[in-house]
């Protein structure tokens, strides 16, 4: 992409506001995002490029591991919510509308029910069990304090799956399945997401985990085990039929001490050796519940056993924060200059900042760059403004994307091109095909 062409509206004021949080200045300055109302974004082309690709690796590691992919809409009828007891439980977080016909509607926070009433519909046999149905959807929830700019948004993107199996025992094997994707969807973004004990809160249940990145800025008070911090994920090869494998991937994490303060517990914690007590803030990028037939009763999702009895399926809801991981991702990842996009989520895989555009040599290697990245499928975004070396530097460094490819006329004359990698700032003179190996290999 061209920069002169494309539409990234940089700015480096803001606000003055000092409890802006990093993340949500560098979305702001970068022009990934504008807020239109308190809680509520456009996301402008670079901040939905970041989006989209979050979107994708959810989606991968979610088929990956058995869950189908659907589409609910964003309203929902309250009559549904009536039936599970949940339309005036859920308070005044819920955006309740009323259409022409005076028909009670809602704005969906989630789709519990949704997801319910579409499988009590189909689904009639143990046969057809288990089942997982997934989507990624627009939320909204009128939260008191929207705040943080996506990390707590009203609307807001998420990545919910819901799980139906025909016994408790069924549904822990679901659970593990999730637990085990969760790790590896948050290692391939590239972040290191903790799971720890939590409340399930009002979506219910006996057993739930949220998944917590640490960061000074999060609104989570956290405590672990430090060594919880060292397990790997269970990786690609990992096979999510093999239950032995599943139980065994859970149990290396959830041995370890992890709890959000509403579950701490102190003297669990004092256990823990000294050196290996970690106390953090964190951010909940995922959280997943099992709640047994907490909807089901009330809504009647039964399917015939084998015996040809009826019986309420088991299940269970996971939820992931995707328009909230593009703010945990840049707390987790920037510094004093900007962000430090990792290459999986990168809006663009390198940046290249023509130094001299107006002459000819200068450009003739930049634009050989730029249609080489292109080819090599790096999707580079291309400096070819006539803006001082200042600015454009500043303004590459602020969007932060994995690898700057610089083109400068002393550098054409010996052949040369400048290759910085964003992360470590390390620079080093290359020729144009090292510097094209180099990215592409990344
Ligand atoms: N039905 C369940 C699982 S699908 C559910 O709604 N869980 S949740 O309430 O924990 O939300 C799932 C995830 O959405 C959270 O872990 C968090 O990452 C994200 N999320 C929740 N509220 C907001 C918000 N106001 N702004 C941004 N992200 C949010």
């Amino acid at each position: 992409m061209r920069l002169s062409r494309y539409f990234i509206p940089v700015t480096k004021d803001v606000s003055s506001d000092e409890k802006m949080i990093a993340s949500h200045k560098l979305m702001m300055q970068t022009g990934m995002m504008r807020q239109n109302a308190a809680g509520i974004y456009s996301w402008l082309p670079l901040g939905f490029k970041v989006l989209k690709k979050i979107e994708q690796i959810v989606r991968e590691e979610m088929d990956r591991a058995g869950a189908i992919e659907m589409l609910m809409p964003t309203l929902q009828s309250a009559d549904l919510w009536r039936e599970s007891g949940r339309y005036d439980a859920y308070g005044p977080e819920m955006l309740r509308i009323t259409d022409r016909h005076d028909r009670g509607l809602l704005y969906g926070p989630t789709n519990e029910e949704m997801i319910t009433d579409i499988f009590r519909t189909y689904v009639k046999s143990y046969k057809q069990l288990p089942l997982n149905l997934y989507h990624q959807q627009w939320k909204f929830r009128d939260e008191v304090r929207p705040r943080f700019g996506v990390m707590r948004g009203r609307e807001f993107y998420m990545k919910d799956a819901y799980s139906f199996d025909l016994d408790e025992a069924s549904a822990r094997v679901s659970y593990q399945k999730m637990f085990a994707a969760y790790l590896n969807t948050f290692n391939r973004l590239g972040v290191t997401a903790i799971p720890m004990q939590a409340d399930p809160g009002p979506i219910g249940g006996d057993l739930s985990h949220e998944f917590l990145v640490l960061a000074d800025s999060g609104e989570s008070e956290v405590y672990c085990d430090k060594a919880v911090l060292d397990v790997p994920p269970p990786g690609e090869g990992f096979d999510f039929e093999d239950h032995d494998a599943l139980i065994e991937e859970m149990e290396k994490r959830t041995k370890f001490y992890a709890a959000t303060d509403e579950k701490h517990d102190e003297a669990a914690y004092a256990a823990i050796p000294a050196d290996r007590q970690v106390k953090a803030r964190g951010i909940e990028v995922g959280h997943i519940f099992y709640f047994g037939t907490k909807y089901s009763d009330p809504m009647k999702a039964e399917v015939q056993t084998k015996e040809g009895e009826l019986t309420a399926i088991h299940g269970g809801s996971y939820g992931i924060g995707v328009s909230r991981l593009v703010g945990a991702i840049i707390e987790a990842s920037h510094d004093e200059n900007g962000i430090i996009w990792p290459d999986e989520v990168a809006p663009f895989g390198a940046g290249i900042i023509s130094m001299k555009p107006d002459a000819e040599d200068c450009a003739a290697v930049a634009d050989d760059v730029y249609a080489k990245l292109t080819a090599a499928g790096k999707d580079p975004l291309y400096d070819e403004t006539s803006d001082r070396a200042g600015p454009k530097f500043g303004r590459m460094e602020l969007i932060g994307l994995p690898w700057q490819v610089t083109v400068g006329p002393r550098g054409v004359k010996n052949g040369v091109v400048e290759l910085k990698r964003r992360a470590t700032g390390e620079k080093e003179d290359v020729s144009v095909e090292a510097a094209i190996a180099r990215i592409t290999e990344s």
